[in-house]
């Protein structure tokens, strides 16, 4: 396959104004027209007429009328073309009900449906499918079906036929159609300028009930992005559709946004407060794409983190505004550290600026994306709220309308603020996660504390040799008592090695680093446990309050694995304390009785040399949890008590972090006192957050038997209750149980492995079951290697995604990882793997 690299970024020959496109809808063989009008682009040198294409049967192709014969290959076609502007015209057949990869045009349960980004396009016309190519599309749909929807806003509405035109000049990758049997729920919203906007959610029938919360949330986030980044929407419409097959969470198509049915629908009876929380945040983050992406696009791919990295950063901060900012905060630090981390220390890992590709679709990863936002936050920390506020109004300012860079991004922030970013924009070109070490050195005669930071990134393939980066690190002082004896100041660390010096203190204190983890990086603090005790009782700020359990709790579970002993008692003692202290929110000390996860602890015990045995690991994990169990039992079972919510259900902060805490109390509470409670909690529930953390509790427990045909019986005809239910019996089976578990699963009538939600219910359960799918028989490696290959062929999107499960092979023992490597050669082996797979296995693989 063709590597694609950054540097050859040339713009295209051609420059496209209007795009009229007429689509004769048929399951099979779909009719597209388009009429292009190209001219010169005055700012590109090569004039090579070339158009995307792939899988496309072109019927006729004129220029100006006059029918022409281009070259046609596998990725597209050239034509001679005049010199002056002109229209291109083609007609093409493509067949959306056969097109099982869901990019480009599709079928989804008999409604038609687009994917485009990044490069779908191209299979749905010939096109300069390129995000820089920017024009104005009219569309025109003919097909028998009650709905038929495009961009931008309607001009004519008939029965079985419709158009529509988007006066705001896009990529194509922002393109979207959808036809089909829907129903809409509506609303209105009014802009801080008075401009009256339609909004629709549209579902299929007996969804209806689902809406309610989309439509809120959306509405939420229109006012937020007024109130916050003074961004105003655009269009007289906007239409969110859900689809039940998608690949990813949901896209933002100018004024048609795409959803994954699972990441919109939504009602109390179905949902988790997980899932609400997660639609609320996905609904924002397409909605604030309207700016940050469509206004203002990529050039080009490798940009990709211009868009999302912001995009991503803008959603945590409206969460964080509408949840608790602290949660919202710990949550998205636990994320990174499992997904992020793992790919920035593996052969995975790329710059959140990649510099080559072979295929895109590879690289919408948690370094891009999550990384990419914590880039922008260090920005902000480092400049300053007021000087991020007006960096962000010149680059909305600047760039409207234009296909920009991460230099434009950056090129702002230095006009404002008058700063040099060279060495800041490190964080976009190297790869790796920087290790920093923290000593300090106290002098009690001066009373001055000195902290030094040595700050090194191991090298990568990606990043051979990398340099020092600017870490913004929030830093604040706890003296003996507990009180803060110096607030959070932000020191910024730019060299190999750097101190800081705090003076005028009395007696030594304990340093609070890296509050609110200020920047992405792996922070080594030879704190005293006395020390760590001491921030978890006392530290202000409550990031790091967290943080000091979290570390106590990795260094207990460790001794734990490596050396057998109890769980550390003076950890739980003081955790006992933190769980009964009713001044701190509920949902907070859910976070504070949670454990790191396994993969985390083998990533650590890695880091340290060691090699992870992902049967200790699940052995300590549940020893420990008896423990706390055990030792917390009377906390807990007042916890359950006091917190149970008894007013009508509502997914709001409040009510959703008291049920975390309940839930986490009643799960602990089965391992010592039995599945009662579990069982009453399961009969008795009103809601799927009820329902589902209780039959979780249940089956892990080994009681869950009924409760699941009971749960199946209830919920057969909800595909996406239906999803919890196949995942579930996977995340909790036993480690020597969990590949059989998904291997029955895959024997169920509605299995639907080309679902990617239901495929991934089941095989991305089993890759996050860290003991199951690296049990020594290697049975979960052979599992999901058997369904990877049987799924490329069909989806090679979500093929590809599922084989980072892989990534961190090389942190387990040899015979684990001969196992592995029999499956990785076994796949790249199959004749004619896609090249998402191929690339994504060859780089594992290396
Ligand atoms: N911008 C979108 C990224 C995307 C995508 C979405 C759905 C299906 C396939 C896709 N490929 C890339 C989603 C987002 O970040 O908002
Ligand atoms: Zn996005």
């Amino acid at each position: 396959p063709q590597t694609i690299y950054l540097s050859d970024y040339q713009p295209f020959g051609y420059l496209v104004d209007e795009v009229a496109l007429t689509f004769d809808l048929d399951p099979h063989k779909t009719r597209v027209k388009s009429r292009i009008s190209f001219r010169r682009n005055p700012e590109a040198e090569d004039g090579e007429f070339f158009l995307h294409g792939e899988g496309l049967k072109l019927i006729s192709a004129q220029i100006d009328g006059k029918p022409v014969t281009p070259k046609v290959t596998a990725s597209g076609l050239t034509c001679d073309v005049p010199d002056t502007p002109f229209f291109w015209e083609a007609e093409v057949e493509i067949d959306p009900k056969g097109n099982t990869a869901l990019e480009g045009l599709y079928m989804s349960n008999g409604m038609y449906c687009t994917q485009c980004e990044a490069e779908g396009f191209r299979k749905i016309t010939y096109y300069p499918d390129r995000p820089d190519v920017m024009s104005v599309f009219t569309v025109t749909i003919n097909g028998p079906h009650p709905v038929l929807l495009s961009n931008g806003n309607p001009v004519a509405q008939g029965q079985n036929h419709a158009e529509w035109h988007d006066p705001w000049p896009k990529p194509a990758y922002l393109f979207a159609l959808v036809a089909g049997d829907l129903i809409a729920h509506s609303d209105r919203f009014t802009t801080m300028s008075g401009r009256e906007v339609d909004l629709n959610l549209y579902v299929r029938p007996g969804d209806e009930g689902k809406c309610a919360f989309g439509m809120e949330a959306l509405k939420a986030s229109m006012k937020w992005d007024e109130d916050v980044y003074g961004r105003e929407y655009d269009l007289d419409l906007f239409n969110i559709v859900a689809v039940d097959d998608f690949n990813m969470g949901a896209m933002e198509n100018k004024g048609l946004n795409i959803f994954n049915s699972a990441a919109v629908l939504a009602s109390p009876e179905t949902s988790t407060d997980d899932n609400f929380e997660r639609i609320e945040a996905i609904i924002a983050h397409e909605y604030f794409h309207n700016w940050t992406g469509n206004r203002i696009t990529c050039r080009d791919w490798f940009q990709l983190c211009l868009k999302e990295g912001l995009t991503v950063y803008r959603d945590s901060q409206f969460t964080s505004d509408m949840r608790s900012a602290p949660v919202k905060r710990i949550g998205d630090v636990i994320d990174l550290r499992s997904r992020q981390f793992a790919e920035d220390q593996g052969p995975l890992a790329h710059p959140v600026r990649p510099e080559s590709f072979q295929e895109i679709n590879n690289f919408y990863t948690a370094t891009v994306y999550e990384k990419g936002a914590e880039v922008i936050g260090m920005l902000k920390t480092l400049v300053g709220d007021e000087a991020y506020s007006k960096a962000l109004d010149l680059y909305f300012e600047r760039h409207d309308g234009d296909a920009a860079t991460i230099e434009d991004w950056l090129k702002v922030f230095e006009e404002t603020t008058g700063r040099d970013l060279t060495q800041f924009k490190r964080w976009y070109s190297q790869a790796g996660t920087p290790r920093v070490d923290v000593t300090e050195a106290w002098d009690a005669g001066k009373g001055m504390l000195t902290l030094t930071f040595a700050q090194h990134t191991p090298p990568s393939t990606a990043t051979p040799k990398p340099a020092p980066q600017v870490l913004p690190i929030a830093v604040g002082l706890i003296g003996p008592d507990g009180s803060e004896v110096a607030p959070t100041r932000v020191l910024e660390v730019t060299e190999a090695e750097q101190s800081f010096t705090f003076d005028g203190l009395d007696e030594r204190p304990v340093a609070s680093v890296l509050r609110g983890f200020s920047a992405p990086v792996v922070l080594k603090h030879d704190l005293s446990k006395d020390e760590r005790l001491h921030l978890l009782a006392h530290d202000s700020d409550a990031f790091n309050r967290w943080e000091a359990g979290r570390t106590l709790a990795r260094q207990s579970l460790l001794s734990t694995i490596l050396h057998g002993s109890a769980p550390d008692a003076d950890w739980l003692d003081a955790l006992q304390v933190v769980l009964s202290d009713e001044t701190l929110e509920p949902a907070y000390r859910a976070l504070m009785l949670g454990l790191p996860g396994h993969a985390d602890l083998a990533s650590t015990l890695h880091d340290t040399g060691e090699t992870p045995d992902p049967a200790a690991i699940h052995r300590a994990v549940e020893s420990t949890r008896d423990a706390m169990a055990a030792r917390f039992a009377e906390v807990l079972g007042d916890l359950y008590t006091r917190h149970t919510v008894d007013a009508p259900y509502r997914p709001d902060a409040e009510q959703s972090g008291k049920r975390a805490l309940t839930n986490a109390a009643m799960s602990l509470l089965t391992r010592v006192q039995g599945a009662d409670r579990a069982q009453a909690q399961f009969d008795g529930a009103d809601n799927m957050t009820q329902q589902l953390s209780a039959l979780a509790a249940l089956v892990r427990s080994g009681q869950g038997d009924k409760a699941l045909a009971d749960f199946e019986a209830q919920w057969r005809n909800d595909r996406l209750v239906m999803d919890k239910w196949f995942g579930l019996q996977v995340s909790q089976a036993k480690p020597d149980e969990a590949a059989a578990v998904a291997q029955r699963l895959t024997e169920h009538a509605d299995f639907n492995w080309k679902n990617p939600n239901r495929f991934r219910a089941v095989f991305g359960s089993l890759a996050m079951h860290h003991a199951g799918f690296h049990h020594e028989s290697g049975k979960g490696y052979k599992l999901l290697a058997d369904w990877l290959i049987k799924l490329d062929p069909v989806n090679p999107q979500t093929t590809a995604r599922l084989c980072s499960a892989f990534q961190t092979w090389r942190r387990y023992d040899v015979d684990r990882q001969k196992k592995i490597e029999v499956e990785l050669d076994r796949i790249l082996a199959t004749p004619g793997l896609s090249r998402d797979t191929t690339e994504m296995l060859s780089r594992i693989r290396e």
